[in-house]
């Protein structure tokens, strides 16, 4: 699915957010301190190689809802943005710090001259945020921002199966409709 809001293109599709070769910027669903994890930290580390592990040491550790920035060492892209989503029922308020992530995240890419960014669905996974109340948090931070953004010019959110992009296409046409 595809639409283009206040210029720019807003895409949900099924994948896997360590294989997005056209998208400049890829976020990770980081932990504190952005070591190698599962799911997609552990996607990206793994396509990324040791340097990115290295590049990340430093800068850790995080606290959920802030982002940080790196290179993409074997990754097809430029730059990794690493983010803390809230553990669901730990750290609150868990909309606020989720909203965080995405604004955070887009702050850094504006900050980067950033044209494209593909998010994954943050926290929806080890740190069990229910997706559908997860996807509207995400959706709704998303769409409030764009009319702020100068250099991001696509935003995808990349689901990794067919039941979650189900819900992220009938967020984003509920939040829409009408536009
Ligand atoms: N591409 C896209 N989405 C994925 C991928 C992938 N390769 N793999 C999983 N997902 P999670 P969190 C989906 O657990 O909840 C890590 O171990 C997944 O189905 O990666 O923020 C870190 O080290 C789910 O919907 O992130 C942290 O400790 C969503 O991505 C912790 O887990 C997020 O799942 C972070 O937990």
């Amino acid at each position: 699915m595809q639409k283009e809001i206040s210029g720019i293109i807003i895409e949900c599709v099924k994948g896997n957010i360590a294989a997005q070769p056209d998208i400049t910027a890829i976020v990770n669903a980081a932990n504190a301190w952005l070591r190698p994890g599962g799911g997609v930290a552990g996607a990206i580390h793994q396509a990324a190689g040791p340097g990115l592990a290295k590049e990340c040491e430093p800068l850790a550790p995080i606290e959920p809802g802030q982002a940080v920035i790196t290179g993409g060492h074997n990754l097809p892209n430029k730059y990794v943005i690493h983010t803390l989503g809230p553990v669901y029922g730990v750290d609150k308020p868990e909309d606020e710090l989720l909203a965080s992530c995405y604004r955070n995240a887009l702050k850094l890419a504006e900050e980067n001259k950033i044209d494209s960014i593909a998010f994954p669905a943050i926290s929806t996974g080890v740190f069990r945020y229910p997706l559908e109340k997860a996807t509207a948090v995400a959706l709704k931070t998303v769409l409030s921002l764009l009319p702020t953004l100068k250099h991001v010019k696509k935003i995808r959110f990349v689901l990794f199966s067919e039941s979650d992009l189900l819900v992220y296409e009938a967020e984003l046409e509920r939040l829409t409709a009408g536009q």
